[in-house]
């Protein structure tokens, strides 16, 4: 998220004013404040300001695609790849910052880890308390374990060194994410790519995701797609997230963002943000947009027939305003007030820079219409709706839609 605090800090104050002018006295706007707009408030301060770089913990076996993961997941060169001798059991941190995004991760690599497993799966004392060190030091929301089809039909051995491991250090072991890496190979020579396009490897890859649920012992298993089972499931249990298939050796790779969606939607609600805003995947805070709109709505919903006439108003618009820049912000625009006047701007046709905080206001309330000097709750709700589905197609989509046009749709949400 494109957020730098000083500017989150005026832009507050500038939503502070519009709201300011709602009548009816301190009490009545407090009152507002706190059922409203103060939910608001608390839900995007959850989002930015305790916001913190995500902790990744990646491991597997030499060559497995560790370092292929995380470069693909982070959508750039950041490890080395295909040249790491793995002769010791430490592991690397790796700072990826994303300046431009205000984003950064924390993503360790325990090269190395597997190799000190002897054959008949006996797990060095050194190893263990290496990794405990590890988990002790970088306390990782998740780790990855990246395997290849070799290795899972090799049989069940890896499985059951992370089960020890996960035994041996009760507490600060995570959740695991299975990463089916190299499902290039199963691809008989000319045989069509992607695997969509391929029955046959499309058969290989489902066999070994079922094969990798059954050693786990996941009996509940859900495809992320229900048409498209061959991307990937997720898993019912604490320990194991789920199982993903994938294509890392260069681009264009193959499933990732399945992968990163499963690491997103896992992550701590404060991690999430960082993460998902650093991989410059347009849809996934897109659908993050989208679920901060429902969310707004929801909240606007409770604004309705404030007990002055026309003191939600103020209330309402400063709520819509803040939304505006919200999902202006999650496509990399500033979280400011000059990107909320660049998408009155575009939907009025005229210039809205440099308004006073009345005018801002004002212009937006020309876009949504049924928004008058009473407000009902519906009414409130439906069109906060459409102004964060406007302000979603405008920001993410360039194109110019107003806020009416998505109304009824924002009113039919509400009576299912
Ligand atoms: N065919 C194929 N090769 C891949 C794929 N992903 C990675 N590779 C190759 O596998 C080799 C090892 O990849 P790395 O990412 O360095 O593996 P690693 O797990 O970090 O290895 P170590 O650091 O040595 O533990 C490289 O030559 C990659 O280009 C894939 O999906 N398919
Ligand atoms: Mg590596």
């Amino acid at each position: 998220m494109a957020v730098d605090p000083d500017k989150f800090k005026r832009f507050r104050e500038q939503v502070d004013d519009i709201v300011a002018m709602a009548p009816g006295g301190k009490r009545t706007v407090g009152r507002l404040m706190d059922t409203a707009f103060g939910d608001a408030l608390r839900e995007t301060e959850r989002l930015i300001d305790d916001s913190r770089p995500p902790r990744l913990y990646v491991f597997g076996r030499s060559g497995a695609g560790k370092s292929s993961l995380i470069n693909a997941l982070a959508n750039k060169p950041v490890a080395d790849v295909g040249s790491v001798e793995p002769t010791t059991v430490d592991s690397e941190l790796y700072h990826v910052s994303f300046p431009d995004r205000y984003a950064s991760w924390d993503v360790v690599d325990s090269r190395g880890l597997f190799e000190s497993v002897s054959p008949d799966g006996d797990i060095p004392g050194d190893t263990i308390s290496h990794l405990k060190a590890d988990l002790e030091e970088y306390r990782p929301d998740i780790a990855i374990h990246v395997m290849t089809p070799d290795q899972v039909r090799a049989g069940k051995d890896d499985f059951a060194t992370v089960e020890t491991l996960r035994r041996e250090l009760p507490g600060v072991f995570p959740p695991v994410v299975y990463c089916l890496n190299k499902v290039d190979t199963y691809l008989a020579p000319g045989g069509d790519w992607p695997p969509e396009s391929n029955p046959s490897l499309a058969g290989d890859i489902k066999h070994t995701l079922e094969f990798v649920a059954k050693i786990l012992n996941e009996e509940e298993t859900t495809p992320f797609d229900e048409s498209q089972p061959l991307h990937g499931y997720e898993f019912e249990s604490d320990d194991h997230v789920g199982v993903v298939p994938v294509y890392l050796k260069e681009e264009p790779y193959w499933n990732v963002d399945t992968l990163a969606w499963l690491v997103g939607d896992f992550l701590p609600v404060d991690a999430r943000l960082q993460f998902i805003q650093a991989q410059q995947r347009e849809e996934l805070m897109q659908e993050l947009s989208r679920d901060v709109t429902k969310r707004f709505s929801g909240i606007a919903g409770g604004i309705g027939s404030a007990p002055t006439p026309g003191a939600d108003f103020p209330v309402l618009t400063g709520l819509q305003l803040f939304l505006v820049g919200l999902i202006g912000s999650f496509s990399c625009r500033e979280l400011e007030r000059g990107t909320v006047e660049e998408y009155l701007t575009a939907m009025g046709g005229t210039t809205v820079a440099g308004l006073a905080a009345r005018g801002v206001a004002r212009s937006l309330a020309q876009l949504v219409p049924g928004v008058g000097q009473v407000v009902s709750g519906t009414v409130a709700s439906a069109t906060t709706y459409a102004v964060g589905r406007s302000a979603e197609e405008y920001f993410f989509n360039d194109a110019v839609v107003k806020p009416s046009a998505f109304v009824k749709k924002g009113k039919d949400r509400l009576q299912r």
